[in-house]
């Protein structure tokens, strides 16, 4: 691990805590997170119609407020048999996870098709009007039920390619070395060593 003073410093532009554990555990050796602070206490906007317009609002709204290197991480689950869905929207499919799970298991009951995949955009701004983004995709199938404790959001409903088990049974080892975010952070990972 690099010390303190060779990492650059980067504001998490994320109210999502998981998001937060799994950003740290995945590239911690090479920055240091720094959380959201209370000041910010203002919704950031979420209007665009794509994971990158999201991901760049939120990392721009944070640096406009802070002027310090940011990074903001927009994702979602979409589900082929529903053209997409929950996609763009994941986080407001429904009140609760639990919720949302339902919803997405009733409108895929009829569906032989299960195929979908965890997509996540990284968008890291780091100066006026300059920014990078880096996407991820994990490509999987939708359980019957959902199964496993750990993780969040879709995590019990998601089966990764070349596993038997969900993303919530499979715990945070296994899903941070295989997951959308994981991927994505691979491609910032290697971003980061090209700058040094
Ligand atoms: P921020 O906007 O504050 O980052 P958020 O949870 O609202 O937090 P998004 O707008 O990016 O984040 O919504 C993404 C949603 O997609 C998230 O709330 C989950 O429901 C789902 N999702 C994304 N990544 C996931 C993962 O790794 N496991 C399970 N569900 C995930």
């Amino acid at each position: 691990m690099r010390k303190d003073s060779t990492r650059p410093h980067i504001l998490l532009a994320t109210r999502n805590q998981h998001k937060v554990a799994e950003i740290e555990k995945i590239v911690g050796d090479v920055v240091v997170v720094h959380k959201l602070d209370d000041l910010i206490n203002i919704n950031i906007p979420e209007c665009g119609r794509t994971l990158l317009e999201n991901s760049l609002a939120k990392a721009a709204f944070v640096f406009q407020l802070r002027g310090q290197a940011t990074l903001a991480d927009d994702s979602g689950l979409f589900v082929d048999a529903l053209d997409g869905e929950p996609g763009v929207f994941s986080a407001r499919y429904g009140r609760d996870d639990e919720n949302r799970i339902e919803r997405l298991l009733k409108n895929l009951a009829d569906k032989k098709n299960r195929k979908a995949s965890f997509r996540a955009v990284f968008v890291y701004y780091f100066a006026h009007g300059r920014y990078e983004a880096f996407e991820g995709k994990c490509a999987g199938e939708i359980s019957l039920v959902p199964k496993g404790r750990q993780g969040f959001g879709y995590d019990p409903i998601f089966v990764p390619d070349g596993y038997k088990k969900t993303f919530a049974e499979l715990g945070p080892a296994t899903k941070n070395r295989i997951s959308h975010r994981a991927r994505a952070l691979e491609k910032f990972r290697k971003y980061l060593e090209q700058q040094r």
